[in-house]
């Protein structure tokens, strides 16, 4: 079986699915050995890793960085086009897996659903009723980055019975109201839903302006914590300007001791949306065949380069 490096952790039950298939090997181990650093020609990865560029310029025959998520801002892309290497990723696999958990967090958020689990546990419904909450029918509900998966949620959000805007990039032939900057997406949504890539070109687009202009609404974020200037959606929520926030991710992942973990406006999820048995086996099973592709000469499967 082909030797590969592998970056990162996979849980067990993935890691022996990949056994079956390849031999995977500590970075440490092979830049330890410069026959086996001078035969590598994959990486595999996952999307919440970050492939050191430096890892890159100690492999000369790698052909693919192949990673199981459909973000890619862990891996320098430059660096791998000016070397010519495929880098693959994930897409579509995980649409559904994300939006469910989207939508969970979304009437978490506004149903204060954690709260009323922990009232009832506490014994507190003894001593009255729980605090009314919020309807997410008739809102006004923005995208952040209508790719795959902002589509996706778009389209699971129609139910509710809500408008859906979408801004953050290009007008696109959908039947939602765009808006040509997140700004102005921001002034009309009572509830921002960040759909976008991370990465340089997204880094902190959420930032006090544009929580400003949200005002006393709402914010969930699937994309990624480097989206959001996370001390001013902080500051915001401790001074309730704004109402809540549903977070799967975030600036520093686990979450440290930052106080959004006393905050009872924000339900917290630990970068979960595509966490599920079924889609990261799936996940797994188109990279190991971007893996296989490449490697036997042929075309990857979900190249982003
Ligand atoms: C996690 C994700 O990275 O797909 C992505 O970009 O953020 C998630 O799926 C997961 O750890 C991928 O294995």
């Amino acid at each position: 079986m082909e030797q590969i490096v592998k970056v990162g952790e996979f849980p067990p039950e993935l890691q022996r699915r990949i056994d079956q298939e390849f031999v995977c090997l500590d970075p440490d181990v092979v830049l330890k050995d410069d026959g086996l650093r001078s035969r590598v020609r994959a990486i595999v990865t996952r999307s919440n890793y970050h492939v050191p560029v430096e890892l890159i310029h100690q492999l000369p025959a790698l052909e693919i960085i192949a990673t199981s998520g459909v973000g890619y801002d862990g891996i320098p892309l430059e660096e791998a086009r000016v070397r010519n290497i495929t880098v693959t990723n994930t897409p579509g696999v995980l649409d559904a897996a994300v939006c469910e958990l989207g939508i969970g967090l979304l009437l978490a958020m506004l149903r204060k659903i954690p709260g009323a689990d922990d009232y009832v546990r506490s014994g507190e419904w003894q001593n009255g009723a729980y605090p009314l909450t919020t309807s997410l029918s008739g809102m006004h509900v923005g995208i952040v980055g209508l790719g795959r998966i902002g589509k996706e949620f778009a389209r699971r959000l129609e139910p509710f019975g809500v408008s859906v805007g979408y801004g953050g990039g290009r007008q696109q032939d959908v039947p939602w109201c765009y808006f040509p900057s997140v700004m102005s997406l921001a002034g009309w949504a009572d509830i921002l839903v960040l759909c976008c890539r991370g990465g340089e070109d997204t880094h902190r687009l959420i930032d006090a302006t544009v929580l400003d202009a949200l005002g006393d609404g709402w914010i969930v974020n699937l994309s990624r914590g480097s989206v959001v200037d996370e001390a001013a959606l902080c500051h915001a929520l401790q001074r309730g300007s704004l109402q809540g926030a549903a977070l799967d991710v975030f600036e520093e992942e686990p979450l440290n001791d930052s106080p959004l973990r006393s905050l009872g406006n924000v339900v917290l999820s630990p970068h979960a949306g595509s966490a599920t048995v079924q889609t990261r086996i799936q996940m797994l099973r188109l990279t190991l065949d971007n893996l296989h592709a490449v490697l036997q000469g042929n075309p990857a499967l979900t190249p982003v380069l």
